[in-house]
């Protein structure tokens, strides 16, 4: 990767062409949004001058324009912090969370904020703080339209025996965090958590600069796994699961997709999840489409949301959930243009 330079892929072509010219840290946030603009959330994962490229805000790829956003407190501590595409992806909300300092600063922050890109003139809002300055944070939307965040480090990769052995929900609907069982493993560079089909969240990696508190001693990257059962399937609730049944493996943007399903009755919500991609603490793939529900008999139907830049090709997870939240198991489906139903 060269500075600034960006290219374009055609996967119809197999080609490359130029992109526009843009400098940014290494792994910026750059996210998809709503009409094909890209929003810069302006977490990154270092590597760069502090005064370049840090400013998060939207460009348009067309004119090769760049609209600053403010509003962000601690906009000089992006740095390892976590961003994502709150659900539902259609309501266009980000939220940033955490952060450091540039480069092997020990400074860290608790802030988080939320923005909106459907507003006039889009400016980051404080959300509800973390429980102490964290960067790394995992981030992962669940089925609920909660978000799942675990670990991270205060310092700069867990320097000082930092981890930071905590889990919360992010509520959007209520915009509080809650508690979630500690994780028992810590997690700071190089470390991620992404959504299982099954509904659970796997946590791995981690790349701490030192061995102990003291800093003497060589770190060694993390090989364990954990895997987090969220209370949705708790008590019992696993057993009760929705199930959805045969349906379609692909289709087009906007088209009606009906499965087949013994409990229809039972079918109170449906999510379409794009599977994870992260690293370096942000995922740019991680979003989640809210579905109307329609009940028929014996199979419940969705419409899919006709904009690609809502729904970028490719294959999602389908998520159906009960009154009590209790979400199914994910059904594989392939989503592009040109993809009808079979
Ligand atoms: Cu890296």
């Amino acid at each position: 990767v060269v500075p600034g330079i960006n290219e374009i892929y055609d996967p119809r072509t197999k080609t490359w062409s130029e992109g526009p010219e843009r400098y940014f840290p290494t792994y910026p946030a750059l996210f998809l949004t709503q009409g094909g603009e890209i929003f810069y959330t302006g977490s990154n994962a270092g590597y760069g001058p502090a005064d370049e490229g840090r400013e998060p805000g939207l460009w348009d790829l067309e004119s090769n324009t760049f609209t600053e956003v403010g509003g962000l407190r601690d906009a000089d501590q992006l740095e390892t912090s976590a961003s994502l595409l709150l659900p539902p992806a259609q309501e266009q909300r980000f939220m940033v969370l955490g952060g450091g300092g540039v480069g092997e600063s020990e400074e860290s922050t608790e802030r988080t904020a939320i923005i909106d890109l459907t507003e006039e003139n889009p400016r980051y809002r404080d959300g509800p703080p973390l429980p102490q300055g964290t960067r790394y944070l995992s981030s992962v939307i669940l089925p609920d339209d909660t978000v799942f965040t675990s670990g991270g480090s205060e310092d700069y990769r867990g320097r000082g025996d930092s981890d930071i052995l905590k889990a919360q929900f992010y509520d959007p609907a209520t915009n509080s965090f809650r508690p979630a069982a500690d994780p028992t493993v810590g997690r700071n560079y190089h470390s991620e958590a992404l959504l299982l089909p099954d509904g659970r969240v796997a946590t791995f990696g981690s790349d701490p600069l030192f061995g102990d508190a003291d800093n003497t001693r060589m770190g060694e990257f993390e090989k364990r796994i954990e895997v987090y059962t969220p209370p949705y399937l708790h008590d019992g609730r696993e057993e009760r699961r929705p199930v959805l049944g045969e349906g379609p493996e692909r289709a087009a943007p906007g088209e009606t997709v009906t499965f087949a399903t013994g409990q229809p009755g039972r079918i109170a919500e449906a999510r379409l999840m794009r599977p994870s991609a992260v690293t370096h603490t942000t995922d740019v793939e991680q979003r989640s489409l809210q579905l109307e529900v329609r009940r028929g008999a014996g199979g419940v139907s969705f419409t899919l949301p006709e904009d690609p830049s809502l729904v970028p090709p490719g294959w999602y997870m389908l998520f159906v959930s009960d009154e009590e939240g209790t979400p199914s198991e994910a059904t594989w489906i392939q989503i592009g243009e040109g993809l009808a139903k079979d």
